[in-house]
């Protein structure tokens, strides 16, 4: 018998798809886009379509394993369960819950899989992390500036005359946005994209603008010089709702187009032109991506996007906005479930630098690290003092479907359910889509889902805090936060009903001004200038190039790329045609990259998708495939305020092996 249920794409990506499942006979048969849903269209992408490989791959595990003399046993449940307490017993007596490592991050955006820090919240608290590896310098950026970081809903860009793709781009990370953007193109709107490589996404633009790496904000700031100078500012909104708008101008004066172009390697002219088409051709929408602030200056980089709006008056109005993420609209959604109030004794390390904090901390030591939704060994920067962590810690579990390279690391690897047999609630801050989602098969194997994992962990341990409802029952307990909605309200995919479509209609700005803040103090207080100034990038003699990892368009960072792997299982780097004549490299030879951090191996593919000063190798390559991660390479080193990964202040040079 063939039946078809509704579910959705939990993975963190801006579109999370609503999906159609042809079920028969209990086998989940095919996995296609809901054509009914009014985002998704009928169509997904391949990481979709993984979504159902996965729960058939041979390379699933389907049982607790535990390490037993270098190589995998199968466990039962009930030996994991008394192996976990034994281990956390003992070095809760000996050490507290501090020497106790929860690294979770972005595997899935399942609301249920909080439940995991509720359990180390209910210990007491643990050891985790602050800050992150995606987009914190931005979000913190837009908080600054506007009090909160939200969007305007993706359809809203059918109203716009000019669209700046500034860093995103959407042929690989968003498709779902291409429709609206080929509408608004057919209904005269100028595309341009903002991006240092040669992205696939230019297909849909009318221009495209390449500025050196990391050099957005000084872009940025020469465009406002030239918009001040030619007075095509909006007065008004600037008198009305923008604060610091002369120590602003005064600090713009300093950055000429010229000065901007020795910077950003783009012409004086381009830039003013630039500058006049966004303000001039209103209403402009700038759509961010999350690559530009991966470097040292990326909080203030934003904050310099963000400012152009706010000078041309292209803030709460249709077609405008700097849209980056709707962070906001998810945290007025969700109530706490984690347990905050039992965490009396948590201790935050910056994320970006976990492998060299974890084997620095002594006080107490971290004894036992848990990973859930991660594999940090591959997507943490600088992974060889990532995997020493690792050595180092006594006790290491990771929860996860397959062996990663997080996993080979661990005692203790758990499996775990996938969407379509779960019981869920999807929401992401990066898309504005909420979805509640029922199993639609049993789990496989022994699978179970993480939420249940740590509640069955959590009555072994005794921790009766932590309670033991239903997955629905979590759900309405998470959705109670400003408003009651209830699980059912979300069947289908739904756009959270905190969001609107034009944010920042009623100007009601959420900053202590209650302005758009140019100037503010409490980036001061922070560490950061009060006003987004510009600094540059250091330049190293010994590594004259930019190694850029931008993320895979088959793939989720590490997640679904085992058919896409390279047959001598080195990944491709693409090297520019003049700079590989200058290291005399040819198609498909073989270099070593070299950074401060580490070297690693690398098939030459020579294109001018990337630059002659910049490198390129997609993200997500696991070690196993042949000892080559890409994160061997880049630093740990982090934006302070906002505790922000730099992964493409990276500097590289290139040797060829053969
Ligand atoms: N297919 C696919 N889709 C994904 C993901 C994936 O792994 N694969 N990951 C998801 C996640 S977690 C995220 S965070 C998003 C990210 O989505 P995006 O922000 O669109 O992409 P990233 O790969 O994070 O960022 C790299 C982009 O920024 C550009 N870039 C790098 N440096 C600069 C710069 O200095 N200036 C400018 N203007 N541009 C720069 C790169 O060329 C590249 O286009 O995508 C999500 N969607
Ligand atoms: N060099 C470089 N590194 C980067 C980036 C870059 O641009 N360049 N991008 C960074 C960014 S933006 C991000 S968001 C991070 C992502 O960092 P991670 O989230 O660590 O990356 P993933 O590879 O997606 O790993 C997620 C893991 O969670 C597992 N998983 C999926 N669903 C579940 C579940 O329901 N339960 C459990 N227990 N596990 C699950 C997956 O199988 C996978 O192994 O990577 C960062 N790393
Ligand atoms: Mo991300």
């Amino acid at each position: 018998m063939r039946e078809t249920y509704k579910s959705m794409c939990p993975l963190d990506c801006f579109d999370n798809c609503s999906l159609e499942l042809e079920v028969e006979n209990g086998i989940i048969t095919k996995v296609f886009g809901d054509k009914e849903h009014h985002y998704t269209k009928g169509f997904i992408c391949s990481k979709g379509r993984k979504l159902l490989e996965r729960v058939y791959s041979s390379d699933r595990i389907l049982y607790p394993m535990e390490k037993h003399n270098g190589g995998w046993r199968k466990i039962s449940w009930d030996d994991a369960y008394a192996r976990i307490t034994a281990e956390l017993k003992e070095i809760l007596a000996e050490y507290g819950s501090q020497a106790i490592l929860h690294l979770h991050a972005s595997g899935s955006n399942g609301v249920l899989k909080l439940l995991s820090r509720r359990f180390f919240n209910c210990l007491g608290g643990a050891t985790v992390t602050s800050g992150g590896l995606c987009w914190d310098a931005g979000d913190l950026a837009q908080k600054l500036d506007f009090g909160e970081a939200t969007s305007h809903l993706p359809w809203d860009l059918v109203n716009s005359k000019t669209i700046l793709l500034w860093g995103r781009d959407p042929a690989v990370t968003n498709l779902h946005l291409i429709p609206y953007l080929k509408e608004a193109a057919s209904r005269g709107a100028k595309v341009i994209i903002i991006n240092p490589l040669q992205v696939k996404s230019r297909k849909f633009a009318c221009e495209h603008i390449a500025p050196k790496p990391g050099t957005d904000g000084a872009l940025a700031l020469g465009m406002a010089h030239h918009i001040l100078k030619e007075r095509l500012v909006d007065f008004d909104f600037i008198t009305e709702n923008v604060l610091g708008f002369e120590e602003y101008a005064h600090m713009v004066a300093e950055m000429t187009p010229e000065r901007a172009a020795e910077i950003t390697g783009i012409s004086s002219q381009t830039i003013r032109t630039l500058a006049e088409t966004y303000a001039t051709s209103k209403p402009a929408a700038i759509v961010l991506g999350y690559g530009l602030q991966r470097y040292a200056n990326g909080v203030n980089t934003v904050r310099a996007i963000d400012s152009l709006a706010a000078i041309t008056g292209n803030i709460g109005i249709s077609g405008g906005g700097v849209s980056y993420n709707y962070s906001a609209g998810k945290r007025k959604l969700l109530a706490d479930i984690t347990g905050e109030e039992y965490a009396v004794n948590t201790r935050e390390i910056p994320y970006p630098a976990v492998g060299k904090k974890v084997q620095e901390l002594t006080d107490p030591p971290i004894k036992a690290i848990f990973c859930t939704c991660s594999n940090p060994v591959t997507q943490l920067p600088n992974t060889v003092e990532v995997k020493m962590a690792f050595h180092e810690a006594d006790f290491v579990v990771t929860l996860d479907y397959t062996l990663t390279d997080t996993a080979e690391m661990s005692d203790l690897v758990l499996p775990v359910t996938t969407i379509f047999e779960e019981e869920q609630l999807v929401a992401n801050g990066m898309s504005p889509f909420v979805g509640y989602v029922k199993p639609v098969i049993p789990p496989r194997g022994q699978c179970k889902p993480d939420s249940v994992v740590f509640t069955e962990l959590a009555e072994q341990m005794g921790l009766e805090n932590f309670g033991n409802k239903s997955p629905r029952e979590w759900i309405e307990k998470a959705l109670n936060n400003e408003k009651e909605y209830k699980a059912d309200d979300f069947i289908g995919t739904k756009v959270n009903p905190y969001l609107k479509e034009v944010p920042w209609e009623e100007k009601d700005f959420k900053t202590p001004s209650g302005k758009v803040e140019l100037f503010s103090e409490e980036a001061e207080k922070m560490g950061l200038t009060a006003l987004p100034e510009y600094h540059s990038q250091k330049d190293l003699d010994e590594y004259p190039l930019t190694f850029m990892t931008p993320h895979p368009e088959k793939a989720l960072h590490s997640q679904f790329r085992h058919e896409d792997s390279d047959i001598y299982n080195l990944p491709r780097v693409y090297v520019h045609p003049k700079t590989a004549k200058k290291y005399n490299l040819r198609n498909v030879n073989e270099v070593v990259i070299t950074s401060p951090q580490g070297e690693i191996r690398a098939l030459v593919q020579v294109s001018d998708y990337t630059r002659e000063d910049t490198v390129v190798i997609e993200e997500g390559w696991w070690f196993k495939e042949g000892g080559n991660a890409v994160n061997i390479l880049t630093s740990d080193k982090y934006e302070e305020a906002a505790k922000q990964a730099l992964y493409y202040d990276c500097k590289c040079n290139l040797r060829k092996v053969y």
